[in-house]
């Protein structure tokens, strides 16, 4: 791996696993969850609070960021890191999904990618070297690959286009990125749901060496079953020895069910959105605290859960500060939220690596049930 780079693969369950990325920034125990920071903060926390939480390591977006306040500025006033008050691990999104997602007037060209802004629609061009660039600028720990990465269902014949332009870009990302010592690069598999062109583009990657590898072009519209799928055999198209990381997943039994089959790094923006639209995730199921039915309930989110939010506040204070539209809801439904997913986290890798993870696996769904709870 990278210099000042270490992946510690220390237990293994089935196709589970459990370890350590030692960074420069410190140690990223893995199954990791990542909250998104998008713009340079995880909505509605401040950063000692995230940590507290359980995070070992944020997610920052190239494409919100260049935008807005713009990679040379954050540069000049010492990297994001010290802009957002985060000294631990950030890994950043290298921008082609996001484009694809929210900008407008998109032209795809080999070279890479015009668009307007979905803010004030000024004109901005992205390429893998770009994307190298602003990272760098950023100081992300973990850059990753500049890539695209249709929306599902696609043809056949234009997933493997798409994927084959990737694999293009993901060339021309390694030889942009350089020597960065202290900085790693992860390569993105893409290629839908068919399994030869996700073996091509592992193969692809893999020739041409990263220090992890993400599976990329999930989570896009085909559902869990085909996810899944994809998940029986993607992860060990990746080498074994290196992290793997599932982009922008998933709800909680998602979670579970990457990690059982291999996958080693998440992130989404689930907890924190849903946080700040009233919904609680707990270990029973969803709470959605906007409903009438708890405006005198007297009980905490989960009685089980440690979060600040539920060891200070009752159901009805949570829904009334929703109904009034106070800015402490979305601060203790997002602290919840994030306690919640971290704890899955650190079960999973306690169950892991004592190697009873088939039985964490059955008691975590036997908890849960349908429906608002
Ligand atoms: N590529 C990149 N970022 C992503 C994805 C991807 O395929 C996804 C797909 N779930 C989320 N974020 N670069
Ligand atoms: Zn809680």
């Amino acid at each position: 791996m990278a210099e000042g780079f270490a992946f510690d693969l220390q237990a293994t369950d089935g196709r589970a696993r459990t370890g350590v990325i030692r960074t420069p920034r410190g140690e990223i125990r893995t199954p990791a969850f990542m909250p998104v920071g998008t713009a340079g903060t995880v909505k509605a926390m401040l950063p000692g609070s995230v940590r507290e939480t359980g995070a070992d390591v944020l997610l920052g977006n190239t494409y919100h960021l260049m935008l807005r306040p713009g990679a040379e500025r954050i540069d000049r006033l010492g990297g994001l890191h010290r802009f957002m008050n985060w000294d631990r691990p950030i890994l950043t999104d290298s921008g082609g999904f996001q484009v694809m997602s929210l900008a407008e007037l998109r032209k795809l060209t080999e070279d890479g990618v015009t668009f307007r802004s979905h803010i004030d629609g000024s004109k901005h061009a992205l390429s893998p070297e770009r994307s190298m660039e602003i990272q760098r600028l950023l100081g992300s720990d973990i850059v990753m690959c500049f890539d695209e990465c249709p929306a599902l269902p696609a043809e056949e014949a234009q997933v493997a286009e798409s994927m084959r332009l990737s694999m293009r870009w993901a060339a021309r990302s390694k030889e942009a990125f350089g020597d960065r010592p202290g900085h790693a690069l992860f390569g993105i598999q893409q290629g839908g749901v068919t399994r030869d062109l996700r073996a091509e583009s592992a193969e692809a990657l893999t020739a041409v060496g990263f220090d992890g590898y993400a599976i990329g072009g999930l989570a896009v519209g085909e559902g869990q079953a085909a996810m899944f799928g994809v998940l029986d055999y993607a992860p060990e198209m990746l080498p074994r020895d290196r992290p793997r990381y599932l982009m922008g997943v998933g709800k909680p039994d998602d979670i579970v069910g990457a990690v059982a089959r291999g996958v080693d790094m998440m992130d989404c923006v689930l907890p924190t959105r849903s946080g700040r639209t009233g919904q609680a995730f707990t270990r029973r199921g969803v709470v959605n605290i906007k409903n009438a039915r708890h405006q005198d309930d007297p009980r905490p989110l989960d009685e089980d859960c440690a979060c600040p939010a539920c060891r200070a506040y009752c159901r009805a204070y949570l829904h009334h500060v929703f109904r009034s539209q106070e800015i402490i809801s979305s601060m203790l439904l997002t602290w919840h939220n994030l306690h919640y997913f971290q704890e899955i986290m650190a079960g999973m890798r306690a169950a892991i690596a004592d190697g009873r993870f088939e039985a964490w696996q059955s008691q975590f769904h036997a908890q849960r049930q349908e429906g608002d709870i």
